[in-house]
């Protein structure tokens, strides 16, 4: 089957839930083998009424923000995914499992080198539950602990009586306290720019786009423009045409590809490189972080802070400090790159939201951007740094105790196009998007020195301060999809 652009539709009912955002500040990844096809047919059999949807979950996602907005307490919710990996999907002997893209069926391990997992983040290093063939993925979130501990229960009793072997589990949460809640590790305040789905997102945020649910659900309508991208002049970066719409098999329509990475984020060596390189530069801390990701801790675009002549006060403070309009909805992610600012000397071009979603600029042009989007779906996972914590000397893992950093996730209708295309020719490419801008400072892993071009004077030598430990590929079947696919 292949994806095509027209108007359908969108399923809710059979669509699984994480897809419209859990959004639970309490998140547990459980991942799951079976001794065989019997046995994952009865474990799909018994858990899949308890899959919950993408209609409970905006629904309750709508009241959460009409109570929140009067002042009352949601009322606490849980959820419960499941996902399958390619191998488990073997096991089931799902048919035409041939027509699924090739980052799919060989899995994120085998792809360590096109993607850049490479030394501490090669997959020989990585957590001994990752050297295991996973067969699927639960996914369980909860306002309360409690209600997680609650989910965890019934899933092991249905785990129990089917056989499943549970492999382990990875927890995350946010931050405490309600100053870092929407905060991950090095600080920044993340969850702020999503695309919006057309037929799933009601009320699209200012500067929201809206993109075809077939870019993240197949059999929906893709974007209608997958034209290849105008060559550049010699010399410049020539944009890498989108792979095509995905085929898939006839029982994966309203399925999702989940991308799954634990990365480790070394928050003492990203402080240390701040304060060496704010030293250097001559910029606030605050300003060179917010160079490097585009947004300051707060969240506050750095696009938005523009200065009036002479140009940007390298001693300014965070502006949402002095107007906390940047941070409200009208604001914070209603913004393009300004031509002025082509050369990148207020948002470099190669921070990291201006790497990962360009908007507007050209090269790589709109349709290009929009045609990489990703629903991204991460939290926190480990304790939070203790300046006084004693130094990490950086080999082997680090105690539990200093082990943070993100569960990174990520849904999409193609792999390829979503997340494997984000990292190895935007994040990963000093070229992108113009020839010397650099690496992406938080997300590219494939050299250990990578350059960051920080115009107009500095040219910056970083460190890599994100390390995979972890991670696979997995796909959300749909509600119909389960069911057949547990031979009912
Ligand atoms: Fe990124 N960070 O804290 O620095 N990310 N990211 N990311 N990221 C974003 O808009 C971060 C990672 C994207 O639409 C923000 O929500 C960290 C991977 C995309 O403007 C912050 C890690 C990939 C966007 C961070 C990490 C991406 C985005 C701004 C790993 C894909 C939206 C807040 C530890 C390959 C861009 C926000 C847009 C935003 C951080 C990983 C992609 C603060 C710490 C692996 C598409």
């Amino acid at each position: 089957m292949q994806a095509e652009t027209g108007s359908a539709e969108i399923a809710l009912p059979e669509i699984q839930g994480n897809i419209a955002g859990f959004n639970k500040p309490h998140q547990r990844f459980v991942f799951l083998r079976f001794p065989d096809k019997a046995a994952a047919q009865r474990f799909l059999h018994v858990t899949r009424r308890e899959v919950d949807t993408a209609d409970d979950v905006a629904d309750a996602n709508r009241s959460y923000k009409w109570n929140r907005k009067r002042g009352r307490e949601p009322k606490p919710k849980r959820w419960f995914n499941l996902l399958l990996s390619v191998s488990g999907l073997h096991m089931l002997e799902a048919p035409e499992m041939e027509l699924f893209e090739a980052a799919f069926k060989e899995g994120m391990q085998a792809r360590a080198s096109h993607l850049g997992d490479m030394e501490e983040s090669a997959p020989e290093k990585w957590l001994a539950l990752f050297q295991q063939d996973i067969h699927a993925l639960a996914i369980l979130a909860a306002d309360l602990p409690e209600d997680l501990d609650r989910l965890q229960k019934q899933l092991s009793r249905h785990s129990h009586a089917c056989k499943a072997e549970e492999l382990g589990a990875l927890d995350g949460s946010a931050r405490p306290g309600e100053a870092n809640h929407s905060h991950e590790h090095f600080g920044f305040r993340d969850g702020i720019s999503q695309p919006g789905v057309i037929g799933l997102t009601d009320e699209p945020k200012p500067g929201q786009e809206l993109i075809p649910a077939g870019e993240f659900i197949l059999g929906q309508p893709t974007q209608p423009d997958n034209a290849p991208p105008p060559a550049q002049p010699p010399g410049a970066y020539q944009p890498i045409p989108a792979p095509p719409p995905p085929q898939f098999p006839s029982w994966a329509p309203n399925g999702s590809f989940f991308v799954f990475r634990r990365l480790r984020q070394d928050v003492a060596g990203f402080n240390d490189f701040i304060t060496r390189s704010a030293g250097e530069t001559g910029l606030r801390p605050d300003l060179l972080e917010a160079k490097l990701v585009g947004r300051y801790e707060s969240g506050a675009p750095l696009e938005l802070t523009r200065d009036e002549d002479p140009g940007l006060d390298t001693q300014a403070a965070d502006p949402s400090i002095a107007d906390a309009s940047l941070l409200e909805d009208e604001k914070i992610n209603n913004f393009e790159f300004d031509p002025h600012d082509a050369d990148g000397h207020l948002v470099p071009r190669a921070a990291h939201i201006r790497k990962m979603y360009p908007r507007n600029e050209d090269p790589p042009g709109k349709a290009q951007a929009e045609s990489h989007r990703i629903l991204r779906r991460g939290i926190p996972y480990g304790p939070d740094f203790e300046p006084a914590e004693p130094a990490y000397p950086g080999e082997g893992a680090p105690p539990d105790n200093q082990d943070r950093g993100l569960l990174f996730g990520c849904y999409q209708a193609s792999i390829e196009r979503g997340f494997e295309f984000l990292q190895t020719q935007w994040a990963n490419q000093p070229d992108f998007p113009q020839a010397g801008d650099g690496r992406d400072p938080i997300t590219s892993q494939d050299v250990p020195a990578p350059e960051f071009n920080l115009p107009p004077d500095h040219h910056l030598t970083m460190l890599r301060w994100v390390i995979t430990t972890g991670g696979g590929y997995f796909f959300s079947p749909s509600i119909t999809a389960l069911g057949t696919l547990a031979g009912e």
